[in-house]
């Protein structure tokens, strides 16, 4: 009998220690801390929660906070009002408790949305507090108390104020109506629109926690490429039953608008922003939207960009059909976020096309309107200077586009952390106001002082159980949360963060693992696009290398439009003998990029035609240069798999087979990129890949001739 139960338990024990780790659960994983000192430590501070007032929002901080405190200290908590030692006091200011220890003065300085968690006395009880001016603050808060415990800090003296520097912290879905997701790579759209509204998927309620975790606070639902279907009443009413899960969590549903829907399902013949039919049209369109969802946030609109519909169709500016937008929002409290994401196919240079038609307009747009641009002037390439437009733009708030799925990095294969690649354009200074012109003093509106301001990451989440495809690319959507929250923390930081609650808490873990998270983007520089090369992949579904593609039907989707290899040398002359889009830039940058001496060599091709035999920093000419850069990118892949080899006794064996096989799949896919792209430039640069370095397998004949009519993500608007 004894030994049976035993057995059970023995089988028990090793069931939990053995239990799948499928990555659903995020970084929210709540697992019971194993640190027995520490167990102890967090066992002594924290033994109650109370929360006295009730509200959708305090009901879900009160929820995860029991739920978060029983997993990681396996022991219950009781939710009461008597306050005992240990006791969790979360609340507004408003809570008589709450305001005998911290004054009102003090909370409001938190805003709207930041927190104050403090050990605080309150009657020989030592207590916690977690408080803010507003329900929503109180549950940032309470994430941020269980971050302190997964993270296995020190929770005997707190005195934390955290305020967010960006208002709107948003995530973009590229999701269509038939559940394909536009540049996707983790399955099919989390949005069931079929069962919506009747049936609420559990997954929506955990992708908001997610989200409330890291501090996102919008989400638009739909693609971009948008289909007017979506502001119909059918849909209308799936959205405010999305909205409806999402509201307990602090979070706002964003739609993109189709610029035509005034065509599509109004009935109309003109989209016309300046015709009187089209203002009702969308001013009954946005009553309509607020009588389903109250708390509507706005519209998200591509318009006169890869061909989609917009002002430009009726020779209207793009302020023309923002402000049109924004009237009719503007009465319930809604925003429009125009994106600057336009080209035409004419002869200019691409760079300089979205700097060209917005800059202009600069104080022409309404107050509540955002104009959201993509970090860089081409397309979320593994490296990008920054957008010329931050900093050109001073009278209109300007949010931030970044991209988290990762369309040009490898899709949900690579394990490409984008921390470093955020932060090297936030922290890049535009000079706009002199030294110290960050950036992000620009996307937080602080160096004009704008009301509004954002930061949006264009998702990676799909059906995958896991949410991401790849388990670390769950990190580049918490990253920018992070970031949007608080862009100072350093890549490094963040990656600590997410480990620790993603996997473990072990420091040999965290000591092979971390270095690889912050190298790895780049090395996907070094194996795909290095120097400043830029837009290499392969056409249209952006897959694998294609550097030699020119058949597009435009220019300026062709390889060769962008890199311009001849015998003389490689790179794209952006100086003033060239396209001259340095000129976009202050002097102080143009200057610097301009200029083939102070160019930073990491951008070189940006800005340059250089000679093959240009002698670079190194002692090596450009050719040699490339080469060893591509080489050192592929072999870095192989470091990563020895690296990840080397924590197989520490992480569990489902995550770490998948985080294996798909580093495999990326050290393949890094040596077609070398191989393929050093082939290539070899063909104009007429010399020999260095001695040292291994020769490529098959010859580049092999690499043009391979096609992938089904890669992922193709887009559309269905
Ligand atoms: C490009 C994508 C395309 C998007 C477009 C956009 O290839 O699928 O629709 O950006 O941002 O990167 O609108």
């Amino acid at each position: 009998m004894i030994k049976k139960a035993v057995v059970l338990l023995v089988t028990l024990f090793y069931a939990v220690l053995l239990q799948a780790e499928d990555g659903y659960r995020l970084w929210l994983r709540y697992d019971s801390i194993t640190d027995a000192a520490l167990l102890k430590h967090y066992r002594q501070n924290i033994t109650a929660i109370h929360f006295d007032a009730t509200s959708q929002v305090l009901n879900a901080a009160a929820a995860e906070l029991l739920q978060g405190l029983q997993g990681l200290m396996g022991q219950e908590i009781v939710q009461t009002n008597a306050i005992q030692d240990g006791s969790v006091v979360a609340g507004t200011a408003q809570n008589k408790i709450i305001s005998s220890i911290i004054s009102t003065e003090e909370t409001d300085k938190t805003g709207k949305e930041g927190f104050i968690i403090k050990t605080a006395m309150y009657k020989g009880r030592k207590i916690i507090v977690v408080t803010a001016t507003r329900d929503v603050g109180v549950l940032y808060g309470c994430f941020a108390l269980l971050r302190l415990l997964q993270t296995n800090q020190q929770i005997n003296t707190l005195n934390i104020t955290s305020v967010p520097k960006v208002k709107l912290r948003m995530l973009n879905h590229w999701d269509n109506l038939n559940r394909t997701v536009e540049r996707g790579y983790a399955g099919m759209s989390i949005w069931n629109w079929h069962k919506l509204p009747g049936y609420i998927d559990q997954r929506y309620i955990d992708y908001a926690r997610a989200n409330a975790s890291v501090g996102i606070n919008g989400v638009v639902l739909n693609n971009v490429n948008a289909n007017a279907v979506i502001l119909s009443p059918a849909y209308l009413e799936k959205v405010a039953a999305l909205a409806a899960v999402f509201r307990p969590y602090g979070i706002k549903v964003y739609l993109s608008a189709r610029f035509s829907a005034p065509i599509e399902i109004g009935n109309l013949e003109t989209a016309d922003p300046l015709n009187a039919g089209v203002q009702a049209f969308w001013q009954q369109k946005a009553d309509e939207l607020y009588s389903y969802i109250p708390d509507f946030g706005g519209f998200l609109v591509k318009a006169n960009s890869e061909g989609q519909p917009g002002p430009q169709n009726y020779n209207r500016s793009h302020a023309d059909g923002a402000n049109m937008l924004a009237a009719a929002l503007k009465p319930h409290g809604g925003i429009v976020i125009w994106r600057a994401f336009v080209y035409n196919n004419n002869d200019d240079d691409r760079f300089k096309q979205a700097y060209n038609e917005f800059q202009p307009l600069d104080g022409k747009f309404s107050d509540n309107v955002l104009v959201q641009v993509k970090n860089g002037p081409v397309d979320f390439q593994p490296r990008e200077p920054f957008h010329p437009l931050f900093g050109a733009m001073p009278a209109t708030p300007l949010m931030m586009e970044f991209q988290l799925t990762q369309e040009y990095l490898g899709f949900s294969t690579h394990l490409v952390f984008l921390a470093p690649l955020f932060k090297e354009c936030l922290d890049a200074d535009t000079y706009a106001k002199g030294k110290g012109s960050q950036v992000a003093k620009i996307v937080d509106g602080s160096l004009e002082q704008h009301v509004l301001s954002g930061m949006a990451g264009v998702s990676n989440i799909g059906s995958d159980i896991n949410w991401t495809g790849h388990p670390f690319a769950q990190a580049n959507w918490y990253a920018l949360g992070r970031l949007a929250w608080d862009y100072t923390l350093s890549a490094s930081e963040i990656a600590d963060e997410w480990l620790r609650q993603t996997f473990t808490n072990d420091n040999m873990f965290l000591k092979a693992v971390k270095p690889m998270m912050l190298d790895s983007r780049e090395i996907c520089v070094n194996y795909m696009t290095p120097l400043g090369l830029h837009h290499l992949m392969g056409y249209s579904h952006h897959y694998g290398p294609a550097p030699w593609y020119n058949k597009a039907e435009r220019a300026d989707w062709n390889p060769v439009y962008f890199h311009k290899a001849d015998k003389n040398g490689v790179g794209f002359d952006r100086t003033p003998k060239g396209s001259n889009a340095i000129a976009q830039y202050n002097t102080v940058i143009a200057g610097k990029f301009g200029n083939l001496k102070s160019c930073d060599e990491q951008f070189m091709l940006w800005f340059h035609h250089v000679p093959w035999t240009h002698m670079m920093q190194s002692g090596n000419n450009l050719w040699e240069a490339l080469c060893y850069r591509y080489y050192s990118g592929a072999d870095s892949v192989a470091w990563m798999q020895r690296q990840w080899e080397s924590v197989k006794n520490i992480v569990d064996e489902e995550r770490f087979k998948q985080v294996k096989m798909l580093l495999g799949i990326q050290k393949e896919e890094a040596i077609w990129w070398r191989n393929a792209c050093v082939l290539y430039f070899q063909t104009f640069s007429g010399m020999q890949i260095p001695a040292a370095l291994e020769r490529p397998g098959k010859i580049l004949d092999y690499y043009k001739s391979l096609s992938f009519p089904y890669a992922p993500g193709i887009g559309g608007n269905q």
